[in-house]
């Protein structure tokens, strides 16, 4: 079933040069780049969107850091969407994201993990309406 899921090129990728290359890995697999615009986040957008994450060690570095450069947000379409993507992202951790997914092949540290993108459908609807309204 076609499915929507939000995507979002993290200021490293984009300080890479990355941009492209990880867009193309979506639209190869046969997924739709829906809606995309490349901006700064607020740190509203931040802690909305990372609002599980609040009182753990890494939370204020997170935020500092998802708000620290420009980034890419993506809505992507397609069947199995959120599935798909997280799996071509890898794991959070670049130690443990096999090559060939794209945490895997461009990020290095978990501090600076390349991408974000939604868990579940839930999360989707969300994120979407935090970072596109
Ligand atoms: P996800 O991005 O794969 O969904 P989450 O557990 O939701 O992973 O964590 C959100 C983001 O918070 C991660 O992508 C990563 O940037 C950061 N993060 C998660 N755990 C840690 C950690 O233990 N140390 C540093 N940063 C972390
Ligand atoms: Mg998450």
């Amino acid at each position: 079933m076609s499915e929507r899921t939000f995507c979002m090129l993290k200021p490293d990728a984009v300080a890479g040069r990355h941009i492209g290359e990880i867009i193309n890995r979506f639209e190869r697999v046969g997924l739709t780049i829906e809606r995309l615009e490349m901006g700064m986040v607020t740190l509203d957008q931040a802690k909305a969107n990372y609002a599980e994450h609040k009182g753990k060690p890494f939370y204020d570095g997170l935020l500092t850091y998802i708000t620290s450069g420009p980034v890419v947000k993506m809505i992507i379409a397609g069947s199995d969407a959120v599935k798909i993507c997280r799996k071509l992202m890898g794991a959070t951790n670049p130690l443990e994201a096999a090559p060939g997914t794209i945490r895997g092949d461009f990020g290095l540290v978990m501090d600076a993990n390349v991408i974000h993108g939604s868990d579940s459908h839930e999360s989707a609807d969300r994120e979407i309406a935090i970072f596109f309204t």
